[in-house]
């Protein structure tokens, strides 16, 4: 029997109830879960820790107590009943029945196999309530669906009936809709206890660390209970983040003695560093994850399982070791004396930064010829790009030769990586801090908080609840080190009272993050989030005879042609030894104001996206891509919403109207030689729409060049900066920022050779600052 199931779709209104921890007394299990205030349902889940089973765990324990006059109840941990996992359970003849479901509509879910439910022994059914308590296997992805056990935003979703099911001793049943249903705000990320907790229960045992059924009464399980009673060593220096800041600040800080412990919130990525998802053809024959190999760059954004992306910020941010750096395309410019200028906002203390930025260069040599064998392959994009700029008086140069040079020049595109395969940080820095005995890195573990007396900052809350609290304190003297990016930062120190008023009201009115913010009489009011920039972009696309767009980089993580593995696998040479981008340029544009501001092109074979009316030849396809970077005037704002996801509030792209119109004139340059090139022709915008017209038009959100910069940017004075001239947030005795957030106004090109050096430079500052450990 078919009958009309209503709409159990996610809830975009404001969530009062929020899932918090809470020990059943019955069988002791350590739940996070509420109990709904109408139905007095308690729902309740826990999670294996996260160290051991990383973002999919495949299962959880989960407990209902349901009060008899409900029939049957169900859920769904994604929040939707479409396309998602639902359980539904009910009593029948002194046993839980169980079914799980799946829906592609609004309508009676089909019986959904897969999933592993077991009941456990503090299972009870008595006169007044019947609770259910069970070990979910095979829960936590299915058909087109899954759910990320680190994020700390979901909004799963439940439903009670007061109407039985039709057959209620067959598992297959039709039942008639769902009576009521709500949901609730949970941090997954929290909700995760130790191995050992995590087996014992799920084998059937009861309490902490005990064994075996219990007898239990049905009494609603809502208290709180004693929280673990671990402490964590104090460290001299807590670095939050293990992204390109983060590493190099913590391999130059531990290199000098101190204690440091690194804190990064997602998994590994590399093969060296533990990560093991591995493109389909090295399986079995190469020790390379998508990570490690450069061809695989395009495929970020593609891939349907792409677990890399912080999934509580609303732009690519990478969530994993490296961060942006395991997962960006590597274009990797050394910084120039202009970078690091005063007229680009750096206090003048930072003006000197050639020692630092030859010391990033010895760790982390610069190549524009990634292959091992040192040849350069699919470089047809770059001679016809060549050709069109040539006309305009562009010179060739090995663009890392001359930073300070970028009027008019092009050359090959150059990265970080090493040996043909990703090198930066992650494969240099952080490999020697590894080696020390003073240093540790602990993955999975979620910075939520510092927590500050007054200015003193003694240590970070995070998601690990194998600690105290999930407190890690400093020893005397110590300090903390935001370095979780533009984003992540900033939401640290909004969750610490540091920032807005607007944001940190945000995080007080959150049901989690709220109680652990300081009294507002400590909040500390700086700007963080404004002054914000990223490069406005505009991709023009061609087409031209010679190219081959290496069908798009559609197949390179499943499929890439079977002579390109096989070079790539022998000796890391070939065209999967570098990321798509084969020509950058440069060129100084003057603006309407009498100010020059920068133009960066960067070219390479296929196309993201496209538009034209007329048939044109896919596979002859490449894009140019231009970015305003060095004197780019506009500035937004980022902070967080209600959910305290990571948001643009205000998009830093074309606020300032001559950044417009000289990106405008930028772009009329680069196709003013078109007719010198024969065979080349533009299909985005095609030859009906002319360039102002295709850039009035372009959607903001297309224009994000994945560079965010300056959130808490770097200054002498509190109020206008967040950071002083030693990194150290305003306000604090001990809190500091390294990460691209500080930096003022972004470089000549791609950011994260200025964020390396920037860290060099940090690094020392702090470590000269007084009053530390
Ligand atoms: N920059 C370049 O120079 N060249 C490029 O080709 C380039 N391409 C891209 C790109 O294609 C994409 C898709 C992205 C997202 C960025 C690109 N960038 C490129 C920019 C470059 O990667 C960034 O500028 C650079 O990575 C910034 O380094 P940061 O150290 O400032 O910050 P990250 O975001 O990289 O790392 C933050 C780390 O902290 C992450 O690992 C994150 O998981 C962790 N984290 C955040 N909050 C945390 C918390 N509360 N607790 C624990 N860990 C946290």
């Amino acid at each position: 029997m078919l009958r009309l199931f209503g709409l159990l779709a996610f809830a975009g209104s404001v969530l009062s109830q929020a899932a918090l921890p809470y020990t059943d007394p019955e069988n002791g299990i350590n739940f996070w879960g509420f109990t709904d205030v109408v139905h007095n349902v308690t729902w309740g889940y826990v999670f294996p820790p996260l160290a051991t089973s990383g973002p999919n765990p495949n299962e959880y324990i989960g407990e209902v107590v349901v009060p008899v006059v409900n029939q049957w109840i169900g859920f769904a941990l994604s929040g939707s009943m479409i396309d998602s996992l639902l359980v539904a359970a009910w009593p029948n003849n002194g046993k839980i029945v169980v079914s799980t479901r799946y829906a592609t509509s609004n309508v009676l879910p089909d019986v959904y196999p897969g999933p592993t439910i077991t009941t456990l022994p503090s299972t009870t059914i008595n006169s007044t309530h019947w609770k259910w308590v069970f070990r979910c296997q095979n829960c936590t992805s299915w058909l087109g669906g899954s759910i990320d056990v680190t994020s700390p935003s979901n909004i799963p979703a439940w439903c009670v009936s007061t109407i039985p099911v039709d057959d209620p001793a067959d598992p297959g049943t039709s039942m008639v809709q769902h009576t009521d249903y709500g949901f609730y705000f949970f941090d997954f990320s929290s909700a995760h206890v130790t191995a050992a907790q995590y087996n014992n229960w799920a084998a059937g045992g009861t309490g902490p660390g005990s064994g075996g059924p219990t007898t239990t009464t049905t009494k609603t399980t809502t208290t709180s209970t004693a929280p673990p009673t671990a402490t964590a060593s104090p460290y001299d220096y807590i670095i939050v983040g293990g992204g390109p800041g983060g590493i190099i600040t913590a391999d130059r800080i531990s290199q000098a003695g101190k204690s440091v412990l690194l804190l990064e919130r997602g998994g590994p990525s590399t093969w060296e560093t533990g990560g093991r998802y591995q493109p389909p053809w090295a399986q079995g024959k190469a020790n390379l994850t998508k990570f490690d190999v450069p061809g695989l760059f395009e495929s970020m954004f593609t891939d349907p399982d792409s677990f890399w992306w912080c999934t509580d910020i609303n732009v690519f941010a990478g969530c994993l070791l490296g961060g942006g750096g395991a997962v960006n395309g590597a274009l990797y410019w050394l910084p120039s004396d202009q970078d690091f200028s005063t007229n680009n906002g750096w206090p003048q203390e930072w003006t000197n930064h050639q020692p630092y930025t030859a010391m990033l260069k010895a760790r982390l040599p610069p190549t524009d010829a990634p292959s091992t064998d040192g040849k350069r392959y699919l470089e047809q994009t770059s001679t016809v790009v060549s050709q069109l700029l040539a006309p305009q008086g562009y010179q060739n140069v090995t663009i890392n030769d001359n930073p300070d040079s970028k009027d008019r020049i092009m050359g090959y595109a150059a990265y970080d990586f090493i040996g043909g395969q990703r090198g930066g940080p992650v494969a240099t820095y952080l490999q020697t801090a590894l080696g020390r005995k003073n240093f540790k890195l602990q993955l999975y573990t979620n910075v939520l908080n510092v927590v500050r007396n007054g200015s003193q900052i003694t240590g970070v809350t995070t998601n690990d609840t194998s600690v105290a609290g999930g407190f890690y304190p400093l020893n005397p003297n110590g300090r903390v080190i935001l370095s979780g990016g533009t984003y992540g930062s900033a939401r640290v120190l909004f969750r610490s009272g540091i920032g807005p008023t607007d944001m940190l009201n945000l995080v007080k009115n959150d049901p989690v993050a709220g109680p652990n913010m300081p009294p507002s009489s400590q909040w500390i009011n700086l700007p963080v989030g404004y002054n914000v920039s990223d490069n406005p972009s505009i991709n023009l696309v061609f087409t031209h005879p010679s190219i081959n767009d290496y069908d798009n980089w559609a197949d390179v993580f499943t499929d890439p042609p079977a002579a390109d593995v096989s070079q790539y696998l022998a000796n890391r040479s070939g065209i999967l030894a570098q990321a798509s981008p084969r020509l950058n340029f440069w060129s100084a544009l003057g603006a309407s104001d009498g100010e020059t501001i920068w133009m960066q092109g960067t070219a390479r074979p296929g196309a993201a996206s496209w538009n034209t009316s007329y048939a044109f030849n896919q596979t002859q396809m490449f894009t140019i891509t231009a970015y305003l970077s060095y004197g780019v005037k506009s500035r937004g704002r980022i902070g967080i919403n209600a959910a305290l996801v990571g948001t643009p509030l205000v998009n830093p792209w074309f606020v300032n109207p001559l950044d417009k119109s000289t990106l405008i004139t930028g772009l009329q340059n680069i196709v003013s030689t078109m007719g010198q090139v024969p065979g080349l022709e533009m299909i985005t915008p095609d030859n009906k729409t002319t360039i102002p017209a295709y850039v009035n038009a372009y959607d903001p959100a297309t224009m994000d060049s994945n560079h965010w910069v300056g959130s808490n940017i770097i200054g002498t004075t509190a109020g206008q900066a967040v950071v002083d001239v030693n990194t150290k947030v305003f306000g604090t005795n001990n809190l500091f920022v390294v990460d691209a957030s500080i930096i003022p106004a972004l470089p000549y090109g791609n950011p994260h050779g200025q964020v390396m050096s920037m860290a060099e430079q940090a690094a020392a500052k702090i470590l000269a600052l007084a009053g530390g450990p």
